[in-house]
């Protein structure tokens, strides 16, 4: 068995033994769980556990923890396809649901055993993992620092930096301490991730595009850069073989209540599914969620055409009335709609994403129920 593998199989054996252990260290990626957040776990927990001096201990354990369920794993087809392709099992990883973390922190405290955290690809914990908080130390993250999210009475290290993948931060850290060697396969892993968010194009003169060609050096497998963000990209897309409420729930992100998936179609093309309003309705009695807000994309030819569904589950009309105007100030411009209580707006804008869609409905929210 390699290396990488080796350390994947112990921890996940570790994992079921928990209580056993003197001290823990939870590498924990972010719920929408794309390709970066997942392989930044990895081999940010791959790090520690080579790093630590007392590796024979048997009770220590590094947990990298995908933050969804095992099920998760298989709506994510590009990221199968990449642990598949580097001979990694799959149920050998340590998902969300497998921990308990209530019950981790509770058996933890006031004893001197040892539990620490570290959030790669998020500096927000969601409120089933709130409970970690005061167990955080580190925080690796390429989003804008979410000014209403305080972490200053902790005693930790925050790296937040704009680059294109979380990937690119913890390679950097990775490749600064002289006497970690940087696993192959995971070099190839982490490499495609930053592949994928560069889009497969060159970015001279960036930390992506520096750490991007150390990876390649050390990886085994050498596809082309352009190669690999084809097949990636094209798996992303495939979504024929997922429900509709799958679609909504491979990229998601949950945020003060609000739900927030992205989709690799446009809102006007998911409707078209026999079962998209249901689903969308779905998703909000499970979250408890009275907002959606679908961010979709679409690659045409020389361009990227983005629309947003907004799906007003629990909100009257004065709220919807409020929020198209004020949505339609920041270019989402309403098209004609057959639902009273879901609208999509077209983005006149160049160029918008995820990252930059969140905060703005963020405000507006919290701007109109200020008010
Ligand atoms: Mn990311």
């Amino acid at each position: 068995m390699d290396e990488l593998n080796k350390f994947l199989e112990e921890s996940y054996e570790r994992s079921l033994e928990w209580g056993r252990m003197n001290e823990i260290h939870i590498v924990l990626g972010n719920e929408a769980g794309d390709l970066d957040s997942v392989m930044s776990t990895i081999a940010y927990a791959h790090f520690l556990y080579s790093t630590t001096k007392h590796q024979s201990d048997d009770r220590i354990a590094f947990f990298p923890v995908l933050n969804f369920d095992r099920d998760g794993m298989d709506i994510r087809s590009e990221h199968k396809y990449l642990f598949e392709q580097a001979d990694i099992n799959l149920d050998k990883l340590i998902y969300r649901n497998q921990l308990n973390f209530e019950e981790m922190v509770r058996d933890f405290g006031n004893t001197n055993r040892i539990l620490k955290t570290y959030l790669v690809d998020h500096h927000q914990l969601r409120e089933n993992d709130e409970v970690l908080r005061e167990t955080v130390c580190r925080i690796f993250d390429h989003r804008p620092l979410d000014k209403y999210y305080s972490w200053t009475d902790f005693n930790m290290k925050m790296r937040i930096e704009k680059v294109a993948s979380c990937c690119t931060l913890v390679a950097d850290e990775l490749f600064k301490e002289t006497s970690y060697e940087v696993d192959s396969k995971l070099a190839h892993l982490m490499y495609c991730a930053i592949v994928y968010d560069t889009k497969g194009r060159d970015r001279p003169g960036t930390l992506d595009e520096e750490m991007k060609s150390k990876l390649w050096t050390k990886s085994t497998y050498r596809l082309e850069t352009k190669e690999i963000f084809k097949i990636l990209d094209e798996l992303h897309c495939k979504c024929d073989h997922l429900t509709p409420l799958q679609i909504l729930t491979r990229d998601l992100k949950f945020e003060k209540g609000i739900l927030f998936p992205r989709l690799s179609m446009l809102a006007v093309d998911f409707m078209k599914f026999p079962n998209a309003y249901d689903a969308i309705d779905t998703l909000c009695h499970q979250y408890k969620s009275d907002l959606a807000v679908l961010i979709c994309t679409r690659k045409s030819s020389n361009e990227q055409l983005v629309d947003v569904g907004v799906f007003f589950s629990n909100l009257d009309c004065e709220f919807k009335t409020k929020f198209v105007k004020k949505f339609n100030e920041a270019k989402f411009a309403l098209l004609d709609g057959k639902y009273d209580n879901f609208s999509i707006f077209k983005f006149l804008g160049k160029k918008i994403g995820r990252k930059k869609i969140l905060p703005l409905v963020l405000e507006i929210y919290e701007n109109i129920k200020g008010s």
